[in-house]
């Protein structure tokens, strides 16, 4: 089992698209549930790629060629990442802040909390501080959710928290941050309500964040 799981850690690293589908459906085959090759393959796989980026083994195409062959791994996880429910908890709107363009872990928190029933409005990446407000006035949101990769543009989610505050939408939403380089410090600092480190713990946040609203 643990064969297998290297195997599809490599093939991420690699960039092997034409397989990389084929070869999480025959772990899932062998029992492996979508959390674990998400856990113990693929997100490993993402890290190495990093790591080898950091050490300028890696140049961008090669990452770029990794995140293609993720994002297409992550499709075939999507469906049975979901986990239903009955109950319609609230609405996201939720996007990579500006300046920045990773959207792997944005897609995979979206995947979670459409998962969990959340309705999930994708913005994408690279979003201004004007665009999370409109969106959010827009689809009537109860939580924004902002990611950020970079520790460059991380700051960026200050100025969102602001401009929520100033057009007074704040008072409307519920604010979760995210991403690599984001803590629980930097989220309390930027007067976010709520910060998860990973897709997993993203969705309870959001769950007890919009408990906590509803009370
Ligand atoms: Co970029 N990159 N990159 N990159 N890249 C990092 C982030 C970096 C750490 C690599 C390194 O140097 N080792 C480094 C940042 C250094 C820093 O600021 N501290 C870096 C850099 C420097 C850059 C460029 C500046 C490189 C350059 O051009 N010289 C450039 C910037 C471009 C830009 O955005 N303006 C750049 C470009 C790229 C690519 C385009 C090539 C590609 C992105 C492709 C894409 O996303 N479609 C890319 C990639 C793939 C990476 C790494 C290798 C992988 C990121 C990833 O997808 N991780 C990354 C190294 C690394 O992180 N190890 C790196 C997997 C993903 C599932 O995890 O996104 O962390 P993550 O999401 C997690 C959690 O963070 C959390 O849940 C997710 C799932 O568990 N989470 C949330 C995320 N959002 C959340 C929101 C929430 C809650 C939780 O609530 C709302």
């Amino acid at each position: 089992m643990s064969d297998l799981l290297l195997q599809l850690e490599d093939c991420l690293i690699e960039g092997r698209g034409a397989v990389i589908r084929e070869m999480v459906t025959g772990a899932l085959d062998e029992g492996l549930t979508a959390v674990e090759v998400l856990e113990k393959a693929l997100m490993p796989g993402m890290d190495e790629v990093g790591r080898r980026m950091g050490e300028g083994e890696y140049f961008i195409p090669d990452v770029l060629i990794a995140a293609r062959t993720m994002a297409m791994a992550l499709e075939v996880l999507r469906p049975l990442l979901a986990e239903g429910g009955t109950v319609q908890p609230g609405t996201v709107v939720r996007g990579t802040v500006k300046g920045d363009l990773h959207d792997i872990g944005k897609n995979l928190v979206g995947m979670m909390l459409q998962g969990a029933n959340f309705t999930v409005v994708d913005l994408g990446t690279d979003i201004s501080a004007e665009q999370f407000v409109a969106a959010a006035r827009e689809h009537d949101a109860n939580l924004v959710g902002m990611s950020a990769l970079l520790t460059t543009t991380m700051v960026e989610m200050k100025g969102i928290v602001e401009a929520l505050l100033e057009t007074g939408v704040r008072d409307q939403v519920k604010v979760m941050v995210g991403g690599a380089p984001v803590t629980q410090l930097y989220a309390d600092e930027v007067g976010a309500d709520g910060y998860a480190p990973d897709a997993g713990s993203a969705v309870v946040v959001a769950r007890r964040l919009l408990a906590a609203r509803d009370q």
